[in-house]
């Protein structure tokens, strides 16, 4: 470095160490400088230690000013796969934008899933294949940025063909997710809960689409999981066993089991058969009389609770709306909605002030 440079860099350093240490004092706590990743960037910025990021799971401030992940950050952070070898029964909660993945986490979930179904409900149109994959990647990234935890982002059918499938996989990886879930089903895809025949891929076919994911992956973390919808379209258990095999086989890091109340009995014979060769997950919005515990007693690894948030905020909204509509009197909701203060909470108002001040958070 030149002279003239090293002292621009040494007096920007004391400013920003003066700005660190009034804020600290106001705070109460100790100085220690905005975090950076080391890894995701290269050298620090600021050439001090003090500033470099000590705690992997602190966001990177120049990912907070990018407003996205780099594309390391990830590596650092805990993976789907790390969560789940981590615990030995995972809940994901269904949601499909960051405020809900910040009230999941809040709730103590340890991970989520972002429901096609769920986001094409935000976007008022069927979970019929009608938004394209940039929409579906926007609502997985925004909630992954919103929390610590991670996020299992439900692909569908994987937006065409094995070619699509391993762009799909490239794509959710650059956006920093680090699960995907692809299904069997054709495309345009019908949502499972629907009452409507259907037929399925070739296992072949939805195999080789296995095979294209993971080929594509760059990070070894990376994780897929293999949907079959074998019940949904009036398979027997052998030959939803003979799927899952074969899936299993090109390469699935875990699978799905799809069914609905009337395959209950089927689904418990399909999980003992399989006994845990990979980890499964199921859907109980269906069979809700079954409950988490019995399930993973059953053999599944992980539930999903892929919609209650949505329908919960659909009721809440319709009974406020109705309400206003009819009365306009602002009083006889308050009661029924959470105060402003919570809404500054969840956008973490006083997370983004620190950050603003450089002092992490
Ligand atoms: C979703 O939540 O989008 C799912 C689960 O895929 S289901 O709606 O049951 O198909
Ligand atoms: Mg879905």
């Amino acid at each position: 470095l030149d002279a003239s440079t090293h002292d621009r860099r040494a007096a920007a350093l004391r400013r920003r160490r003066r700005r660190h240490d009034r804020a600290s004092e106001f705070l109460g706590r100790a100085s220690t400088g905005p975090r950076i990743h080391r890894v995701a960037h290269g050298e620090p910025i600021v050439p001090d230690d003090r500033f470099l990021a000590s705690d992997k799971h602190h966001p990177c401030i120049i990912c907070t000013l990018n407003r996205r992940p780099c594309k390391k950050v990830h590596d650092t952070m805990a993976s789907f796969r790390d969560t789940l070898s981590k615990l030995k029964h995972l809940t994901l909660m269904g949601i499909n934008n960051a405020l809900g993945a910040r009230l999941a986490e809040q709730s103590g979930f340890h991970a989520l899933w972002s429901s096609s179904l769920e986001v094409s409900a935000a976007h008022g149109v069927p979970d019929a294949s009608f938004l394209g994959m940039n929409q579906f990647i926007e609502a997985a990234h925004q909630a992954q940025m919103a929390v610590d935890i991670p996020v299992l982002a439900d692909c569908d059918s994987g937006y065409g063909d094995s070619m699509n499938v391993a762009y799909m996989v490239r794509s959710y990886e650059e956006a920093g997710i680090t699960a995907v879930c692809v299904e069997d089903n054709l495309f345009p895809k019908v949502n499972s809960l629907l009452d409507q025949s259907r037929k399925i891929l070739s296992t072949e076919d939805f195999a080789q689409k296995i095979i294209a994911a993971k080929a594509a992956q760059r990070s070894d973390s990376f994780f897929v999981m293999a949907r079959t919808e074998s019940f949904i379209a009036g398979e027997s258990v052998n030959e939803l066993l003979a799927r899952a095999e074969t899936y299993r086989q090109a390469g699935a890091d875990a699978l799905l089991f799809q069914a609905k109340a009337a395959h209950v009995e089927k689904l418990k014979e399909a999980l003992s058969r399989w006994d845990r060769k990979l980890p499964v997950a199921v859907v109980p919005t269906a069979y809700p009389h079954c409950w988490a515990q019995q399930l993973h007693k059953a053999g599944a690894d992980m539930v999903i609770f892929a919609n209650q948030g949505m329908r919960a905020a659909v009721r809440a909204m319709q009974d406020v709306f109705v309400k206003l509509s009819k009365d306009g009197n602002l009083l006889d909701v308050e009661e029924m909605i959470a105060p402003v203060s919570d809404i500054f909470e969840c956008q973490d108002l006083t997370a983004w002030r620190h950050l603003a001040d450089g002092i992490p958070v």
